[in-house]
């Protein structure tokens, strides 16, 4: 939890504190370079769609599926809401409860993803930006949000990462629906491309998750999948997300 500072009610580092104890494994995504540099950064406490929040701790969301859950939380690759203006810089995902066997996430590297492009889709890229919304993910099912707001925004599709410097690939099957610019048919094929090749299993990694284990990820670098292959156990656990900023 180091380099977590906590938000104005103190939510974050009460919550740390009660959960550090027990914590077995601690998996990093796309930290290395950025931890011990985020103390400015405060958890967010805006309603996240289709999470409950935990009681008194607005910023701390439930990440739950058991018997009756038809679509988990994140099964479908997602940059955790890439669909806001400033999208969180990073998540930190806490579970109590993991079922007996699945239930891992996946991680992509958007690094990777990036510079893997020929160069001529580099050039064709680079300088393009996409529209990303909720209204398809938040509007329904379990998603279904009471407040019908549902965040879009317009960033880069190769984004530059603020502490690195290096340039990832910042679409995903989540959020982005479409590229600015480009005709229907043009927009879908590109985008589909994209999307696709961010998917490839090489750029990935899986955390098998243990009771009390925590994954920290940057979404500015790395995009991820919950995996929904253990029902009907139950998988429980808490989430917050980390300001950020605005891509560029
Ligand atoms: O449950 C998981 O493995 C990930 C869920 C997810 O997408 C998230 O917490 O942001
Ligand atoms: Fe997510």
């Amino acid at each position: 939890m180091q380099g977590i500072r906590t938000g104005p009610a103190g939510h974050v580092s009460l919550w740390a504190h009660a959960t550090i104890v027990r914590i077995r494994r601690i998996l990093c995504v796309g930290w290395e370079a950025t931890l011990g540099r985020t103390s400015r950064d405060v958890a967010r406490s805006e309603p996240q769609a289709g999470l409950d929040e935990v009681e008194g701790h607005p910023e701390v969301r439930v990440v739950h599926a058991d018997e009756k859950t038809k679509v988990a939380t994140g099964e479908v690759w997602h940059s955790d809401l890439s669909c806001e203006p400033e999208p969180p810089m990073g998540s930190i995902l806490y579970l109590h409860q993991t079922p007996p066997v699945g239930g891992d996430t996946a991680f992509a590297n958007m690094y990777l993803a990036y510079e893997s492009l020929s160069e001529p889709i580099k050039r064709l890229v680079e300088g393009l930006s996409a529209f990303h919304t909720s209204a398809h993910v938040y509007s329904r099912g379990a998603y279904e949000r009471s407040d019908k707001k549902f965040p879009e925004a317009v960033h880069p599709i190769v984004r530059s990462h603020p502490v690195t410097g290096r340039k990832c690939l910042f679409v995903n099957r989540g959020f982005t629906k479409r590229i600015e610019g480009l005709k229907k048919h043009e927009s879908d094929a590109l985008l589909e491309m994209l999307v696709r090749h961010a998917e490839t299993p090489e750029f990935q990694c899986r955390f098998r998750w243990d009771r009390h284990s925590v994954a920290f990820w940057d979404n500015r670098c790395a995009m991820h999948r919950a995996t929904f292959d253990y029902h009907p156990h139950v998988r429980h656990g808490h989430r917050v997300t980390i300001k950020g900023d605005r891509p560029f």
